[in-house]
């Protein structure tokens, strides 16, 4: 039996700056018109990252909760917040996303090298921001960005219960300088661990940068799912830059479809999720 496939969208990040990657989303109607054009061809979660006037990160939780707001009016598309938000972002700002009241938001499993920076996921802040969510019904999509993270999870998920909603879904997003590598064989390596999670666990898995593909055509393989967007990935191909959003999810309902597996819509990635 083929596994539809969840695709999210995740537009914006932290990293690239506006002023390189002209196409980045930024401003709240930039953002909109992604989610919509994204939901029309087979999105059907949104993972956000905001910025500022000056088009900067922002964890700002007045400009999250309109965020929130606006792409629930404009869309039917699951909304999921970054907690990972930027290298910078001090915990307290990070827990506070949650005050913006998403449907799901991101859980880092555990600290990093991240390129040149540290990405801090310190296990009482991860314990924090799960215990949150479990209190106010958002459901995590946990981040991993290692093998280890997965251990990490198993930890989390013995002492601490499984998320709300009791569906747990990780994300792969590989090929970070300082995380795994964004290869078959690492994918491979993350799905055969997945034995040791409840039943039932979902994962997707992304590809930065040139890893897009091989980490797309990979998941595909082992019945995972896709992310993709420019907060990974800026160059469609070599020379050529990301046109949109829209052009990557493109390409991923394009592969999904050569495999088999179609996107799922909203509502059947809802009931996936456990929402
Ligand atoms: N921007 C990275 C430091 C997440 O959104 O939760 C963290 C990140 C993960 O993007
Ligand atoms: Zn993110």
């Amino acid at each position: 039996m083929t596994t539809p496939t969840l695709i999210t969208v995740a537009p914006t990040g932290a990293e690239s700056a506006k002023a390189d990657v002209p196409a980045l989303p930024v401003t709240l109607d930039e953002l909109v018109l992604t989610a919509k054009e994204c939901e029309a061809i087979g999105a059907s979660v949104i993972h956000v990252h905001i910025r500022d006037d000056a088009a900067k990160p922002t964890l700002d939780p007045a400009r999250l909760r309109d965020t929130v707001a606006a792409v629930r009016e404009a869309t039917d598309l699951i909304v999921q917040l970054s907690t990972g938000g930027a290298v910078t972002d001090p915990e307290a700002a990070r827990l506070a996303v949650l005050d913006a009241g998403p449907d799901m938001a991101s859980c880092t499993m555990g600290t990093l090298n991240f390129g040149d920076d540290v990405f801090l996921n310190r296990w009482e802040f991860i314990v924090d921001l799960h215990t949150r969510m479990q209190e106010r019904g958002i459901v995590p999509e946990y981040e991993i960005f290692d093998l280890g993270h997965l251990t990490a999870l198993q930890r989390l998920l013995g002492k601490h219960g499984l998320p709300a909603g009791g569906h747990v879904h990780v994300d792969f997003v590989m090929g970070v300088p300082g995380g795994m590598p964004g290869t078959a064989e690492a994918l491979v390596a993350c799905r055969q661990a997945l034995r040791d999670l409840p039943e039932g666990t979902t994962f997707s898995a992304t590809g930065i940068g040139r890893a897009t593909i091989p980490v797309m055509l990979a998941s595909l393989a082992t019945g995972g799912h896709l992310r993709v967007g420019m907060e990974d990935t800026v160059t469609y191909a070599k020379g050529q830059p990301v046109e949109s959003n829209m052009q990557l999810v493109a390409r991923a309902v394009g592969f999904a479809q050569l495999a088999q597996r179609p996107p799922l819509t909203p509502a059947e990635a809802r009931r996936l999720l456990g929402m």
